[in-house]
């Protein structure tokens, strides 16, 4: 009798089991969000990604894309993909620091020479370590991507030297890095999230703000915003961050895919961010801003000496040579 019941009850659950398992061939959705427009490299970067997960696993994951921050500014998301009740995300590294802690090098003013320079860093030994310090935080990092080289633009004034921007008042993203460096040029800085940039510009509760080309273009800032000046001031890495937990289960081919997926949407996020770069400036002055290409760089490096010598202290200057002068 006891015998029969538990034949009967391994055959009940064995049936349920197939009954599971059948369906199991049936999609697994899972979300992905930005917080910009889908028509701009980071769009590209999560439609890509999306179709390349689908390519690779024959369509047993759809990932659902959503832009515009509709399910909340970069840190939100982060926040419900460390939770888990987002399963992915693709961000810029502004709020990162607030979950990683040890990312927050990466986000150091005129760190990088250029897009080249920072890419080979990401791509190498430096950046494929600092993937790793995601997994203790309840995230997988599948790669880094691109934001950008991050400019500056106001309402206020042209913005010539470091001098210029004494007293403007700037949203910042939410990253400690940045407001420390900005403050160092004496801006009055505002932290917020990216979903309230365009509003608080429109309204003049802030001055100007600071993002790559590709940004300023997608958010369409040219309307609120009428000097831009080509500072490129400081490198802005994107990641892709899926919850731990949703990582780990996986088979292990599927992981495969999703790391592939992640990196063949980061081919297309950068050569996007190339694209922006080449016509930015001439599509930006055709809406109406005025741009200063040329600035001597030197003088915004200069400004920030003092904050650079406590940026050393806090990070090491070993660490940071590191990477200034990985080749
Ligand atoms: O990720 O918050 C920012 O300024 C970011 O650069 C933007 O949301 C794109």
């Amino acid at each position: 009798m006891t015998i029969r019941r538990t034949l009967l009850a391994s055959f009940v659950a064995t049936g349920l089991g197939l009954a599971v398992a059948t369906p199991a061939q049936a999609q697994t959705t899972m979300r992905i969000s930005i917080s910009i427009a889908q028509n701009s490299h980071q769009g590209v970067a999560i439609d890509t990604f999306a179709r390349e997960v689908e390519r690779r696993t024959g369509g047993r994951y759809k990932i659902q894309t959503f832009y515009s921050g509709s399910l909340g500014g970069e840190r939100e998301s982060i926040e419900a993909v460390q939770l888990g009740t987002q399963e992915l995300t693709f961000s810029s590294t502004g709020p990162v620091p607030n979950f990683v802690p040890e990312a927050r090098i990466l986000d150091i003013p005129f760190l990088f020479t250029d897009k080249a320079h920072a890419r080979r860093v990401l791509d190498g030994a430096p950046g494929q370590d600092m993937l790793n310090k995601f997994d203790s935080k309840g995230f997988k990092a599948l790669a880094w991507g691109e934001n950008g080289v991050r400019h500056m633009t106001n309402s206020k004034r042209a913005v010539n030297g470091p001098d210029d921007l004494k007293g403007l008042k700037m949203r910042t993203m939410e990253n400690p890095v940045h407001v420390a460096a900005y403050k160092g040029f004496g801006i009055i800085t505002t932290p917020m999230a990216f979903p309230e940039v365009f509003t608080a510009l429109q309204q003049g509760t802030v001055d100007g703000q600071e993002n790559p080309l590709s940004v300023i273009m997608a958010a369409k800032f040219d309307q609120v915003q009428k000097h831009l000046t080509l500072t490129g001031h400081v490198y802005s890495p994107a990641i892709f961050l899926m919850n731990k937990a949703a990582f780990d289960k996986l088979p292990a081919a599927d992981k495969t895919a999703f790391i592939e997926s992640a990196k063949e949407a980061v081919k297309a996020n950068r050569a996007r961010v190339d694209e922006d770069d080449a016509k930015g400036v001439s599509e930006l002055r055709s809406k109406g801003m005025q741009v200063i290409e040329n600035v001597d760089k030197t003088r915004f490096v200069n400004a920030l000496t003092q904050v650079n010598s406590d940026f050393e202290k806090q990070f090491g200057k070993a660490n940071i040579d590191a990477i200034r002068n990985f080749k």
